[in-house]
């Protein structure tokens, strides 16, 4: 099976990640819209029509099922996946909203995926949630991209951006952006223990168990692989330099 994946740049390595922890030894083609980073504060036609290229392109390389890897795009144009994919289209978001279980959840995603409110639609849609707050966070991905999560300015705006989750008392709160668990670490520190982080790739992977059949004991060899060999049977495009994209891609995922 040949999978498709997209974003606008390494935040869906993320998933990529993921999925391959749970399902190793599949070949996938990932490609990383680097011309046009970042998607966040783009308007929905432009983020549709962006989407529909990445889809074609993907399809014309015979890819047996397209897996949502940028939420932005899940969020705005998860239709026109489903028109020009031509194979099975697995979202992040229905994902995510599947497997909450909490009563007060929060979202951090792009601007572009807040306004869709996308996130909030499918967890009432799919939960027993009763409140969603959703919080932009602009500064995250041009950040990310960059390579440098040492920056000062990644601290300053996580903590403005959890303030109001915090003071809404959430349980959970969904990364909504593929960016964003690469800042997992420092988020965690930033939050009281009792609250969950969900990242949607894990639910997403789960879900493709319909295609890969649910990991066996003898099959899951993650012991053994290094984080190298696990993208082995993976290929990478770019739009852009494939300069910065691997340089950020070696560090942040070996
Ligand atoms: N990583 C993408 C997402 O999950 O929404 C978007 C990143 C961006 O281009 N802003």
């Amino acid at each position: 099976v040949k999978l498709g994946l997209f974003d606008s740049g390494v935040g869906g390595l993320t998933v990529l990640y993921q999925l391959l922890k749970r399902h190793p030894n599949q070949h996938c083609i990932y490609l990383a819209d680097t011309a046009r980073v970042p998607y966040g504060q783009r308007d929905a036609s432009e983020i549709r029509s962006i989407a529909g290229e990445a889809i074609c392109w993907l399809r014309q390389q015979k890819i047996d099922a397209l897996v949502m890897a940028c939420n932005t795009t899940n969020a705005v144009a998860y239709d026109v996946a489903v028109r020009l994919a031509d194979a099975p289209v697995y979202g992040l978001i229905d994902s995510a909203a599947r497997c909450i279980q909490a009563k007060r959840v929060g979202v951090l995603a792009t601007a572009a995926t807040v306004s869709s409110r996308a996130y909030t639609l499918q967890i009432h849609r799919y939960s027993c949630c009763t409140e969603v707050i959703e919080q932009a966070c602009p500064d995250f991905v041009p950040l990310i991209e960059k390579g440098n999560l040492q920056d000062p300015q990644i601290l300053l705006s996580a903590r403005s951006y959890l303030a109001p989750l915090l003071a809404a008392n959430v349980e959970t709160i969904v990364l909504g952006c593929t960016h964003y668990p690469i800042l997992e670490p420092l988020l965690r520190q930033l939050l009281p223990s009792h609250v969950n982080l969900v990242n949607p790739a894990c639910a997403l992977s789960r879900r493709l168990d319909q295609i890969f059949g649910s990991p066996t004991v003898k099959k899951a060899p993650f012991t053994n692989l290094t984080e190298k060999d696990l993208f082995f049977r993976s290929r990478f495009y770019v739009t852009d330099s494939s300069e910065s994209f691997a340089e950020a891609a070696t560090s942040y995922i070996g």
